[in-house]
């Protein structure tokens, strides 16, 4: 057992269309053959993980004849407890089938968004038969090429009714699900609707039932629109809203990547880590990634242990910065309280605005102050590179 080793507690997750990736990309077919539902759910005990998620036609085929489902729900069942995996989240793919080529929840057809609220409905409940108790929704085909195609306003007023018509129903059934947002600016619609993790949190406050929505932010899909991740997950915890997160890495302004976590912008996945654990976030830890398309199995199970083995690495470096003394030392300067000042700050009163008001600052003597973040950073590069 190493201090990498990874445990439940840990929450570590992965999507059957992560560790099941064939590796198809736009320009080529598959490189690896596919898995079933069951020997994926193996693979992922074998690596070390806590959970499996699925969409239902990555678990369950389209077209899959009764019989056929209930074999393969069979098989997984016994794969799940063979491993001792569960399923905390579940989602609907409601993008690949020809049917949702313009948008699925905000397509302009009303007959597509109504296979897409049945879709959904089905999909709720193969996710609440196996356990999940977060239901994402990823709206990929949400969106335009040409904005001549569809009315902005529209879209969220369609997006929104789908979402209040699926809050309804899973309280008309009693089921103990809540429901996490994820956002992406683009690909594979030309625009999506609601792009970021900031737009979504806005949105979710126009829906019904606000208190049954929040959000599954992922790092790709921030860093494909070249914005400061742990920002947002700021802004989503801040907001009580930090449901569920997919982990993975991604070069700015290229391409869908989905890589492994942590393999490209290490101090970004390093200032995540942090976040997370300082604040304590309880929820699953998801890899939303895949391997290589150069890989075979093999290089899949190194993919998803790399993925935890560096969330943990990155979670003793975050313990080491809390816990370095020149760091805190720095950064107690840098944030110390000034008494002088103190009492003009805080909350609003007539008496304390006017005495702000009157008070003379020494614009040059305060602004003429280094402020050490380029020793600061170089300290936490030290950590970070292991030479500290
Ligand atoms: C798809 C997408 C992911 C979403 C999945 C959930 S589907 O793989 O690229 O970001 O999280 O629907
Ligand atoms: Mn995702
Ligand atoms: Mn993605």
């Amino acid at each position: 057992m190493t201090a990498y080793t990874p445990e439940p507690e840990h929450k570590f997750t992965f999507g059957l269309w992560t560790v099941g990736s064939t590796g198809r990309d736009p320009f080529g077919g598959p490189v690896r053959n596919p898995k079933t539902p069951a020997e994926l759910v193996y693979l992922l005990g074998e690596v070390g993980a806590y959970g499996v998620n699925y969409h239902d036609n990555d678990f369950i085929p389209i077209d899959a004849s009764p019989a056929e489902a209930e074999a393969i729900k069979r098989d997984f069942r016994k794969a799940l407890d063979d491993t001792g995996l569960v399923v905390p989240m579940a989602t609907t793919n409601l993008a690949f089938d020809p049917i949702f080529k313009d948008g699925a929840f905000t397509s302009n057809d009303p007959k597509v968004r109504a296979f897409a609220f049945q879709k959904a409905m089905k999909a709720i409940d193969l996710g609440v038969e196996f356990g999940a108790k977060i239901y994402v929704f990823w709206g990929g085909r949400e969106g335009t090429e040409t904005d001549s195609s569809k009315n902005a306003m529209e879209g969220l007023r369609r997006y929104r009714e789908a979402l209040n018509y699926l809050s309804e129903y899973v309280l008309d059934n009693g089921y103990d699900l809540k429901f996490a947002l994820e956002a992406k600016p683009n690909e594979p619609r030309g625009d999506i609707y609601l792009p970021t993790t900031g737009h979504m949190l806005a949105f979710i406050n126009t829906l019904d039932h606000p208190d049954m929505v929040g959000l599954n932010p992922e790092v790709a899909h921030e860093h494909m629109a070249g914005i400061n991740f742990m920002h947002g997950i700021a802004q989503a915890w801040d907001a009580g809203k930090l449901w569920h997160i997919d982990l993975n890495d991604q070069y700015p302004g290229r391409y869908d990547q989905d890589l492994r976590f942590g393999s490209r912008d290490i101090k970004a996945a390093f200032y995540l880590v942090k976040f997370l654990e300082d604040v304590g976030y309880p929820g699953s830890r998801h890899f939303d990634a895949h391997a290589y398309r150069t890989e075979d199995y093999e290089g899949v199970k190194d993919f998803a242990r790399g993925c935890m083995r560096t969330y943990l690495i990155l979670k003793e470096k975050a313990a080491q910065f809390n816990a370095d003394p020149e760091i805190q030392a720095l950064l107690a300067e840098i944030t110390a309280e000034d008494p002088t000042v103190a009492p003009f700050l805080g909350k609003y009163s007539s008496e304390k605005a006017k005495s702000l008001k009157a008070r003379h600052f020494d614009r040059t003597a305060i602004a003429s102050r280094g402020l050490k973040y380029e020793r600061l950073d170089q300290l936490t590069i030290d950590i970070l590179l292991g030479t500290r």
